[in-house]
């Protein structure tokens, strides 16, 4: 690391009622002490001084305060001239200093030695970035949030758990060699899917943000003749689509614009899954498999009136093997519909087939039945209850979270299929390094290039 000194001008450029000039290095108070000529600056306390150069012209009266490293912004000695806002004496303080040893500072240089001093981590660094960038007072909010370390001190449970794990799989590793005892393979389990659940209610911090921000998309997905079109036609309460008694009604995917709670659902009404010889319908039914493939969320409809049959088998294939939807396969909802005409549907062997769908029991014909569904769709479409008042929004931290959940996962399934310890462990590994890329334990240059780069200079 570099340790000579710094300067940089430290409030926007223009005319103003005061500017600042900051110092950061090993020099500085040297420097400070003989523009003013004090002997002595004292650690935090603003001293009125004027200032002069080394030729002995006046620069400006000024305020001088010394921050002593390491208990600094940077963690070094910094010293803060406030003076008048005039560009030239700003740029004169500057020349100044430059005569008498310091060096301009590059974009987010200040930043980037709190970090690498260890005053701050770095999603904090990137905090002090969102803060000056922030246009909306929440903005700030949350930059601010994640300035006193938030999002590092939710991190840090998950963090230390995995680290456990991994110690623990070492230690079996060790002694226990092939063999792993089925208990110690399900305490595993458990302790993948608690770091799991916490990364995932992370996920849920920034995923609420983006569905409220952009919406969501959803197919009405099942058999042909189970209500699809009548749900989407009371839940917008026009008729939208064509409904008839006849199996095989929607042949074409129908779109329409749905808002519930606080979400705006972008609904995508599909032709009824069957075997099928008709070529109108064929080309139907290709659509639907299509709009399953790219929404965001599915609701997946069941004539609940009548016993569980081939037909539905056949919408339940489509939903299970898909690996696309499998990534986000908490986001099915299941509607046990035209309950007003029985109940022949077993729930339970369904929630079985689907564990992670949501159950609803609906009717579509009046006096309907849609008010569970009505609530269920925005909270599915939500994730659940995010962490109170905190919202993931940085991008390379929303990467990094998504890359951790997905290791964990990754080592969910194979601890599952009793792949060695060992290998599950390197999942386990890749899942730290995604949390640690996150504070910037052990960050490449390149990354800090990339964040600090953003700075503008003097911060
Ligand atoms: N009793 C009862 N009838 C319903 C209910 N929902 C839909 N129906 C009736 O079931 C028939 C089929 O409804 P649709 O909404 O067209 O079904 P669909 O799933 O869109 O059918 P396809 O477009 O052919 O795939 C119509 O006669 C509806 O009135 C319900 O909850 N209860
Ligand atoms: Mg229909």
């Amino acid at each position: 690391m570099e340790d000579d000194t710094i300067v940089a001008i430290s409030t926007p450029p223009g005319r103003a009622a005061l500017g600042i000039v900051r110092l950061s290095g090993a020099e500085s108070i040297a420097i400070g002490r003989q523009l003013s000529g004090h002997d002595q600056l004292m650690d935090r306390r603003a001293t009125t001084t004027w200032v002069v150069d080394r030729l002995g012209s006046v620069i400006d009266e000024t305020v001088m305060t010394a921050f002593c490293g390491p208990h600094s912004f940077t963690g070094e000695d910094v010293v803060e001239i406030t003076c008048h806002g005039s560009p030239f004496v700003l740029d004169h303080l500057v020349a100044a200093t430059l005569a008498l040893g310091a060096r301009h500072a590059r974009p987010g240089e200040f930043t980037l030695r709190a970090f690498l001093n260890g005053r701050l981590d770095l999603t904090q660094a990137e905090a002090v970035l969102d803060i000056v960038e922030a246009r909306t007072s929440g903005g700030v909010g949350l930059a601010v949030a994640q300035l006193e370390g938030e999002l590092s001190r939710r991190l840090q449970p998950i963090r230390s758990g995995l680290m456990d794990l991994l110690a623990h799989m070492t230690a079996v590793v060790e002694f226990a060699e092939d063999d792993v005892d089925p208990l110690v393979r399900d305490e595993m389990r458990g302790s993948l899917e608690d770091n799991r659940a916490k990364t995932q209610a992370l996920l849920a911090a920034t995923r609420q943000g983006a569905v409220l921000q952009h919406g969501i998309s959803l197919a009405i997905v099942g058999a042909p003749n189970v209500g699809k079109s009548s749900i989407l036609n009371r839940l917008l309460g026009r008729e939208r689509a064509i409904v008839t008694a006849i199996a095989g009604t929607t042949r074409d995917t129908i779109e329409a614009e749905l808002v519930l709670g606080e979400v705006r659902f972008n609904v995508v009404d599909t032709a009824g899954i069957t075997e099928t010889e008709d070529p109108v319908e064929t080309i139907g039914i290709e659509r639907s498999r299509s709009a399953i493939k790219y929404a965001d969320m599915v609701l997946l409809v069941v004539d609940a009136s009548r016993p569980w049959g081939a037909r539905d088998e056949r919408v339940l294939q489509i939903l299970e093997p898909n690996e696309d939807l499998n990534a986000r396969s908490r986001d099915i909802v299941v509607a046990l519909n035209k309950t007003d005409l029985g109940h022949q549907v077993d729930e339970s062997d369904l929630a079985h087939r689907l564990p992670i769908a949501h159950f609803v029991h609906t009717a579509a014909v009046p006096p309907d039945r849609l008010e569970e569904l009505r609530k269920a769709l925005p909270r599915v479409a939500l994730g659940g209850p995010a962490p109170e008042g905190f919202v993931v929004s940085n991008q390379r931290h929303i990467q990094a979270l998504a890359e951790a959940n997905e290791a964990i996962t990754h080592a969910i399934r194979a601890n599952d299929e009793e792949t060695p310890l060992d290998l599950v462990s390197l999942d386990v590994r890749q899942a730290v390094a995604a949390v640690d890329s996150i504070v910037g334990v052990n960050s490449s240059d390149d990354v800090l290039d990339r964040i600090f780069s953003r700075f503008c200079i003097g911060k």
